[in-house]
């Protein structure tokens, strides 16, 4: 099975997200950063970019450079509040997400293909849903591994949307400047550029003694690199305290039947999400919204380590005798908290083993042929 990685960066993020909140700032050079005039930009529009604004200059500076800018102090509450925004974004399209900072993550797509149709077109959906669901554009890299898919996000800013193939992977990097590594930055580009190398495709093919003098022990990972191979893994983020999903329903849900079906295919999604995640759980949650918009939580912790589909099903359904029907339901949402490392695939009695290792032939089916291919129980005919 082929490897996707997709990263997506917000375009000037800061910067962006002012212009959304103040539309008069649109097409302007906004800079935000520390106002003090021992300040220093935190980031600008690409309109201040223009008079060469960049990141972690002194305020000072940016002002000389660009008198006409409009400087204003960084709001980190509403950065967060969209960042937050864009990682559920992110959750709902990959179930490994690893969160860089607060404006760019990577997204496992391996195996997501029959899910959305192509990983080109969920490139495209996960644009789409930033833009919808925040008014701001981001930039997206498609590639087989970590290090071309940031590369590639890096390469249409702003508002981008580049792959690079497994096939084109390494003609496709070879005139790049060698700066364009990550680590690689001038004072290794000027030793390098000493012994004629300046772009990757040189890299690739110098001497590893040369390398070696540059680069010391990491010679041999620079030179992978080089050639465009980067094995390592997308690693969930460790922030996470929960995994969950939810689905609003296009029509109000009225019976205790039509729950438990919702709650089957809920659980199966979140099942799914913490064992890829090698977590297991002791908290579950089910999250209620009614048709008047009112919600309602409410939690079961339990020493038991909580990861098969089958386990969140049967605590979804006892928290759900709990649950008032009232004017019908128009969200559902399951969530497994109190979260650890661990597959739980440990110690197990015989029947246990039997439930886990369904759990994991699903997973696999999952996996190579996307998330839609199998799902529990009755929910299928309803689809
Ligand atoms: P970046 O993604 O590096 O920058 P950006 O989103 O502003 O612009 P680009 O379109 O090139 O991606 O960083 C994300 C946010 O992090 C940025 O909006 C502000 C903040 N930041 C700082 O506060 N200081 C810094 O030195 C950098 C690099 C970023
Ligand atoms: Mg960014």
């Amino acid at each position: 099975m082929l490897r996707w990685i997709m990263h997506v960066d917000m375009d000037a993020f800061f910067a962006s997200v002012e212009q959304l909140d103040r539309p008069e700032l649109q097409g302007l050079p906004v800079i935000v950063g520390g106002t003090s005039s021992r300040g220093v930009v935190s980031t600008c529009s690409y309109e201040a970019r223009r008079f060469g604004v960049h990141s972690a200059m002194p305020i000072v500076k940016a002002k000389q450079l660009c008198p006409q800018g409009v400087f204003v102090p960084g709001r980190m509450w509403r950065y967060k509040e969209i960042s937050n925004q864009i990682m559920e974004i992110f959750s709902e399209i990959s179930p490994l997400v690893e969160q860089l900072s607060i404006d760019e993550a990577f997204l496992d797509m391996t195996g997501t293909e029959m899910l959305y149709g192509g990983v080109l077109a969920a490139a495209k959906l996960v644009k789409e849903r930033i833009k919808r669901e925040t008014g701001l554009t981001g930039s997206v890299g498609l590639a087989p591994n970590k290090f071309l898919a940031k590369m590639a996000s890096d390469l249409q800013k702003p508002d981008g949307l580049t792959v690079i193939s497994h096939e084109k992977a390494r003609e496709f990097i070879a005139p790049l400047p060698v700066t364009k590594i990550f680590g690689i930055g001038k004072g290794a580009a000027e030793q390098l550029r000493l012994f004629g190398v300046t772009t990757i495709g040189q890299l690739a093919q110098v001497e590893l003694s040369v390398l070696q003098k540059v680069f010391g022990k990491n010679a041999q990972a620079v030179q992978q690199l080089a050639i465009g191979i980067d094995d390592r893994p997308v690693v969930a983020s460790r922030e996470a305290k929960s995994i969950g999903r939810e689905h609003t329903y296009e029509r109000d849900i009225t019976s205790y039947e039509e729950c438990k079906q919702a709650l089957l295919s809920l659980s199966g999604e979140v099942g799914y999400r913490v064992r890829r995640q090698d977590c297991l759980g002791h908290t579950l949650t089910l999250k209620v919204k009614y048709a008047d918009f009112t919600l309602k939580t409410h939690s079961y912790s339990t020493d038991r380590d909580i990861s098969c589909d089958e386990d969140i099903y049967e605590l979804a359904c006892e928290l759900l005798e709990k649950v008032a029907l009232g004017k019908g339901i128009r969200l559902l949402g399951i969530s497994l908290s109190n979260l650890e490392k661990g597959s739980g695939f440990g110690l197990a009695f015989e029947e246990e083993l039997k439930l886990k290792q369904r759990n994991a032939a699903v997973d696999d089916l999952k996996k190579r042929f996307g998330e839609d291919i199998i799902s529990r129980g009755k929910v299928k005919k309803d689809k």
